[in-house]
């Protein structure tokens, strides 16, 4: 294990790996790219409009992001890490962090205000250069991200179970012309609710060190996968190693979401923190309003906007959905 604030070598592996070509910039593109790319937008419309919706009518309140702050997501430990650098400027003479995610934010604002919340938040994750052709890292992306105070795993997975069914059907119903011109009317099944829910170490069994991209392979309908070791924030059974969490994966791509029941209690969250190797200070309002009892439990979860897009349209490259391209490695002008 390396230094969380450094940068990290761990590899990943996501479900696509290799030969994904890369994404141009908007001017370069020819007549019939473009025309592809206006489809993707009216479909990113549509995937926004609806999300939206569905949570503000199951009564989320709706958050702006941060983009710089003292805390932000150590993204440490974690199996698919692979940030090349971190961006911390001073400013009125502190140190600010760019947002890698929003969790901490989430898990304050939820405990403290608004107990049904989500946002849409910009992440900056430096991805290693390598991960250019992996065809899922892009090095800015969006999460639809939510939180839900005293809520267990199981009711978020119904939350997103329904959300996501009732997104593919609007999508086969209203957008039949786009997903058509994308070739993705007949790819885009219905979903069949409720998914499946595997426990890693089950599969890690089954398919060894290769076990996500065989789930992407294999699977015919999005599925979960529970007890994944991350960061502190989740919450860990300390006696029997469980973790209360979970990631969805949708077939044939890979990771769209993460999530858990989080991590509230002080003692436990300093104990993780030590042992991940985890700087406290870089959490000090966390900690503090743990250890006065005011950081109340709850759930949620991140949903990457890109990837569910780039899933939905069957992008080559999820770069293909970013208007302005990041690409891991290559800087664009715009
Ligand atoms: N948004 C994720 C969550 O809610 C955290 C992350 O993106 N690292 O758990």
């Amino acid at each position: 294990m390396k230094d969380p604030e450094g940068a990290s070598d761990e590899g990943g592996g996501k479900a696509f790996s290799g030969d994904a070509e890369l994404p141009l910039p908007l001017e370069r593109l020819s007549e019939g790219e473009i025309e592809r790319k206006r489809c993707i937008v009216r479909i990113t419309t549509y995937v926004m409009r609806d999300l939206t919706s569905t949570f503000l009518r199951s009564g989320f309140e709706w958050m702006l992001p941060v983009v710089l702050s003292k805390s932000t997501d150590p993204l440490w430990p974690d199996p698919g890490a692979s940030i090349e650098k971190r961006i911390e400027v001073e400013i009125y003479d502190e140190t600010v962090r760019a947002t890698l995610s929003m969790i901490i934010h989430k898990m304050v604002a939820c405990s403290l205000t608004q107990p049904r919340l989500f946002l849409l938040s910009p992440n900056i994750r430096i991805e290693r250069r390598d991960r250019a052709t992996s065809g899922v890292h892009i090095y800015e992306f969006t999460q639809l991200d939510f939180e839900v105070r005293d809520a267990t795993s199981e009711d978020i997975r119904i939350l997103v179970e329904g959300a996501l069914h009732g997104l593919i059907d609007g999508l086969r119903r209203d957008m039949r012309e786009e997903l058509t011109s994308l070739s993705r009317y007949d790819g885009l099944r219905p979903l069949r609710v409720p998914f499946e829910v595997y426990d890693k170490e089950e599969l890690e069994d089954k398919y060894g060190d290769e076990w996500e991209s065989q789930l992407a392979a294999e699977s015919r309908d999005p599925v979960w996968v529970t007890n994944i070791p991350r960061e502190f924030y989740d919450y860990e059974d300390l006696e029997k190693g469980k973790w209360d969490n979970y990631d969805l994966f949708l077939p044939g791509f890979g990771e769209v979401l993460s999530g858990a029941r989080r991590e509230w209690d002080y003692t436990a969250m300093v104990r993780k923190m030590e042992r991940d190797g985890v700087p406290p200070e870089n959490y000090r309002l966390l900690l503090k309003l743990a250890r006065e009892g005011r950081l109340k439990p709850s759930a949620g979860a991140g949903i990457g906007l890109e990837r569910l897009i780039s899933w939905i349209v069957g992008a080559q490259h999820i770069a293909e959905v970013q208007p302005f391209p990041k690409i891991p490695g290559t800087i664009y002008d715009l």
